[in-house]
């Protein structure tokens, strides 16, 4: 307890005590505990380096930013239509093997969406009301019936769900009620990422309980850390794993598994990679792909500077235009590699719930603290060969933010741009579609393949194709 003082005392924590004599017997021995299991002092430093960056409001990234250099950009549209179907094939090869896995990033909280339940589970009003979640799994068990029919295999494509602490339990009791949308619940795999302390804005931790510290997701970039903790990197290796396809939760066109992306990755061959579309508008709430001090990173639309999000090329093209869409691809060598590194951190201001010095619950109405977390992208810097892979925006990417009052990134454009993708899919085999309200079933097409049946055909909205 002493030592426990003192090591509070010099990081300026020791008000972590002030109820500790109101506690009972086995409430003081968790509490010491847990207070035991943090390093003040890197806490510290974590804050001091926190402050640093929120005084630079991105300036100190100004000076040293670059565009990626575009031999580094692979596209989509620009790629020759063979080498693009033999990325596709071998992406299936990889799956028919049994060496490719999806992990999805499913911790984040959809406090911008308007919802108290985990984003994966909502449902955007679809014709056949499916949630993210059962889209993604659909999706997933039809590319690996494609790839093993293509390739006699028999692989399976094993899908890891990273949680926070706040959303594991609905997560799980969803998918496991839903019995995995039919996947087989041995490849199904979930783990929890780590907690973060929250500070107010002199560095003190806050507390929302007299035994209890204020704490929070550590960030997508938890993700390094929670696969080594949880086993998962040896779960990798019983699997024999080799490429992972780690995406967001809330992209509804995700391409889960995208056999062309994993086989470009696989053919360049990179240790990491990121899907990037071309920004909409300097302001985009995306990360922009780019070099900082000439390493590879992404800068986060909330870092950015206004004048750099807004810098144009001679054509009045954006020079930074790469958008980061949370969509990658890593080989499990280089998650091993990484597992152990120390991750920048990264502050948002926040309203967290607190108590004050009479232990009353005090829900802030403007921002009072802040929340420490890493971002996934963090680690390109390490890798040794990397890769980016620009898609159409169009068939790979709507992003689920807002509630519909927003009018953008909303469950509104989410079900618009998947009907007008499905539309887009059937009228490529020439199918004649009337209205806009289609939408293909997974299981029958996971990216506009299989529809010949469909050739010439009419086709009225409102209507769900199985
Ligand atoms: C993310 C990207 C941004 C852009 C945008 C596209 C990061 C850090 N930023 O911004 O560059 O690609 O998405 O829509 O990736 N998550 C966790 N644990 C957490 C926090 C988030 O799993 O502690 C997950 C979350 O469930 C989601 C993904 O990470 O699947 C993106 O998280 P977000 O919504 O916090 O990131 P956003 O939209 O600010």
């Amino acid at each position: 307890m002493e030592q426990l003082r003192s090591t509070l005392q010099e990081n300026n924590q020791e008000h972590l005590l002030r109820f500790y004599n109101d506690l009972s017997v086995e409430q003081k021995e968790q509490y010491l505990c847990k207070l035991q299991e943090i390093d003040f002092h890197k806490m510290g430093q974590l804050f001091q380096d926190a402050q640093q960056s929120i005084e630079s409001e991105g300036q100190l990234l100004d000076t040293f930013m670059e565009p990626v250099s575009s031999e580094q950009l692979g596209s989509y549209e620009n790629c020759d239509p063979t080498l693009r179907e033999s990325y596709y094939n071998r992406g299936l090869q990889e799956i028919s093997k049994g060496t490719v896995a999806v992990l999805i990033m499913a911790g984040g909280q959809g406090t911008r969406l308007g919802v108290s339940y985990p984003k994966g589970m909502y449902s955007v009003d679809l014709l056949s009301n499916k949630s993210l979640f059962q889209l993604q799994a659909e999706r997933i068990q039809k590319v690996q019936q494609i790839a093993n029919e293509k390739f006699n295999g028999n692989g399976k494509i094993t899908w890891y769900i990273m949680t926070s602490v706040p959303t594991y339990e609905a997560t799980q009791k969803y998918l496991t009620e839903n019995n995995y949308f039919n996947l087989e619940k041995e490849n199904v795999v979930f783990f929890k990422q780590g907690l973060m302390p929250c500070f107010d804005f002199d560095g003190k931790i806050l507390m929302d309980a007299k035994d209890k510290l204020a704490m929070a997701p550590d960030g997508n970039g938890g993700i390094y850390q929670a696969l080594k903790i949880s086993g998962i990197l040896d779960d990798f290796q019983t699997r024999g794993i080799q490429n992972i396809h780690v995406h967001s939760v809330d992209n509804i066109l995700t391409k889960v598994a995208d056999p062309t992306f994993i086989g470009y990755c696989i053919e360049k061959g990179s240790d990491c990679a990121a899907k990037v579309v071309k920004k909409s508008s300097p302001h985009e709430a995306v990360g922009v792909i780019c070099k900082v001090k000439d390493k590879i990173q992404v800068v986060e639309y909330s870092e950015i500077s206004q004048a750099q999000a807004e810098s144009t090329n001679p054509d009045g093209s954006l020079i930074y235009n790469a958008g980061n869409i949370c969509n990658h691809f890593f080989t499990a060598d280089f998650l091993r590699k990484v597992a152990n590194k120390d991750m920048q951190v990264h502050v948002a201001k926040k309203k967290i719930p607190y108590i004050n010095d009479q232990a009353e619950i005090i829900k802030p109405s403007t921002p009072n603290g802040i929340k420490v977390e890493k971002f996934v992208f963090d680690v390109f810097q390490f890798s040794s060969h990397f890769v980016v892979w620009e898609v159409p925006r169009d068939t790979e990417f709507s992003a689920l933010k807002n509630a519909d009052s927003a009018g953008k990134d909303c469950p509104s454009t989410a079900r618009r741009d998947l009907y007008r993708l499905h539309k887009k899919y059937l009228e490529e085999v020439k199918a004649i579609v009337v209205g806009d309200e289609v939408e293909i079933c997974p299981l029958l097409s996971y990216a506009g393949e299989g529809l010949e049946q469909y050739s010439g055909k009419q086709i009225n909205s409102p209507m769900h194709l199985v």
